[in-house]
């Protein structure tokens, strides 16, 4: 048999190694409860065992009772403070008004629309104004109207998306041209901006791209006109040291055309990788309306001529913020747009 001290002894000894196993508010509830509970716990009983202690046992019972009932209620208030501190610093993070805020998102301008609001602005100061049209168009209107003859490539679905009720995708912009000199007399001056839709799909070709055209038609318009005022937009859109220079080319609804280049943004003209050693790089393509073109949208070939020109705004776009693939620009990845933005 044990004698009741020696039992307190153990008991001692059994709080300690559940003491040292509390990790949680719970486990702490649980084992005051077990060692201070008002009618079940273990100091509890063992206060009530007093009686059962032999008389001259009393005096030493009595004070290791009191002894494991204050060890027992200071390992309590001190582990209750170490679960209150490790947790303190999870709810003061949570709630640290010190901290700065997030900051929104901010949107800012697609450098595809930069270039397109900058060559606006341009025109807008030589005098032309805006003409808008439809993505989708007809054959007569993107093709027929345009002096392309039947059996040109660009109307084969090789090239061109066609819907299939027989309408298609513009592939360029100059349909829009085509409404407004049907809707308009001359003296025209207009600049078309939009999405256009070619099949083509590469490093440097989006199925979706952007032009811009313009169209200049009135009484007594020359191949000068069309020099002077592409050299005028270019030097304003590339700085005024920018050297612009004409190529015959062919285009089935200009007569005569040129491709237009102008010295190599990148080197200035001295020849690098980028224009491939040539100082200069292809821009535009421009040239003096035809006059069948001028003829069926009803004006009148011996009063009027005009010249038109035609650009795409993506190039600009990359080479302007050196961007090497055109697929970027239409991503929606907004580390472009953090990027680019001034
Ligand atoms: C280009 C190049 C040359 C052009 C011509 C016309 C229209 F409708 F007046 F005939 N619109 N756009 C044109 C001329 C477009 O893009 C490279």
């Amino acid at each position: 048999m044990t004698s009741p001290l020696s039992e307190l002894a153990e008991l001692s000894g059994q709080f300690d190694t559940e003491a040292a196993e509390v990790s949680d508010a719970a486990a702490w509830d649980a084992l005051r409860i077990r060692w201070l509970g008002r009618k079940q716990g273990i100091v509890r009983q063992r206060l009530a065992a007093f009686k059962q202690v032999p008389p001259e046992e009393r005096r030493d019972y009595g004070q290791a009772v009191n002894a494991l009932k204050g060890k027992v209620e200071g390992a309590l208030e001190e582990i209750e403070a170490r679960l209150a501190a490790a947790a303190a610093p999870a709810e003061a993070a949570a709630l640290d008004v010190t901290l700065p805020g997030r900051k929104p998102m901010l949107g800012s301008i697609h450098p595809v629309s930069r270039v397109a609001a900058e060559v606006v602005d341009i025109f807008n100061g030589l005098g032309y104004s805006v003409a808008e049209g439809p993505e989708i168009e007809d054959d007569y209107y993107n093709f027929e109207a345009l002096n392309f003859p039947p059996d040109h490539p660009a109307r084969d679905t090789q090239d061109t998306f066609f819907l299939s009720d027989g309408r298609l995708l513009r592939t360029h912009t100059s349909p829009v041209q085509i409404r407004t000199m049907k809707a308009r007399r001359p003296p025209i001056r207009i600049l078309c901006l939009g999405k256009t839709f070619r099949h083509d799909n590469d490093l440097r070709h989006s199925p979706m791209f952007h032009q811009v055209e313009g169209l200049a038609v009135a009484e007594g318009i020359t191949f000068g006109h069309l020099k002077g005022t592409l050299d005028a937009f270019l030097k304003r859109l590339f700085g005024p040291e920018t050297a612009v220079r004409l190529r015959p080319s062919y285009f089935p609804f200009t007569e005569p055309s040129a491709e237009v280049d102008i010295t190599c943004t990148f080197c200035g003209g001295d020849g690098c990788q980028v224009c491939s050693q040539t100082g200069w790089m292809e821009i535009l393509g421009a040239g003096m309306v035809d006059p069948r073109v001028l003829a069926e949208c009803g004006i009148d070939p011996g009063r009027y001529s005009g010249f038109a020109f035609g650009m795409g705004l993506d190039r600009v776009a990359m080479n302007r913020y050196g961007i090497p693939n055109i697929r970027i620009l239409f991503d929606n990845d907004e580390r472009l747009l953090r990027q680019v933005k001034r």
